[in-house]
């Protein structure tokens, strides 16, 4: 019987460990300040990313295990169900949590937990970055630039963070310049 408890409680810690590792939120985790992660499961082993930057695992954390393709990328950028080339986006290429309230005052950590290079910018209003071929229909962003990436826009390596601190209040937008789907909220209280 003590056997079976011991066995029990060894195994829940297992467990609570095991969510610990994968859960965003560890991920994410560091001080008390929000935090978001830009996301995408790029497979690390797929030569199709190194045209366009590769799909590199960060050397520190390790986080990233991907399993997407570039061709299953580029398959999920549109749908037939979505005529007139409008862009879908492969859900795999996500911002988590995509929607948060926060205190006025409070700093935002936005951390790339992916492969591949994203930005976490403020827009006035959804829509494309500045890669045209992921833009499909969409009109691109003017916070964006077009063409050619604005001095604006952050680029966010694999690995690193961008602090977010000063935000007005009221309902906050941001995008993926490069991944336009990869959009996100934060009110601001
Ligand atoms: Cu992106």
């Amino acid at each position: 019987m003590r056997f079976l408890f011991m066995f029990v409680v060894l195994a829940a810690l297992a467990v609570s460990l095991s969510l610990m590792v994968n859960s965003p939120a560890q991920a994410q985790g560091y001080g008390n300040d929000p935090n978001i992660a830009m996301l995408d499961n790029c497979s690390t082993t797929d030569p199709g990313y190194a045209p366009f930057g590769g799909c590199p695992q960060d050397s520190t954390t390790k986080a990233h295990q991907g399993d997407v393709s570039a061709g299953e990328f580029l398959a999920l950028l549109t749908s037939p169900l979505a005529p007139g080339n409008q862009v879908i986006g492969h859900p795999s290429w996500r911002n988590e949590p995509s929607y948060i309230t926060v205190r006025s005052g409070q700093n935002i950590r936005v951390s790339n937990r992916g492969g591949r290079v994203h930005t976490f910018t403020e827009v006035a209003n959804f829509g494309g970055g500045f890669i045209s071929p992921l833009n499909g229909a969409l009109t691109p962003a003017p916070e964006c630039g077009s063409g050619v990436p604005n001095p604006n826009v952050k680029f966010v390596a694999v690995g690193d963070t961008q602090t977010l601190s000063g935000l007005g209040t009221g309902l906050r937008k941001f995008q993926c310049c490069i991944h336009p789907w990869m959009r996100a909220a934060i009110r601001v209280q």
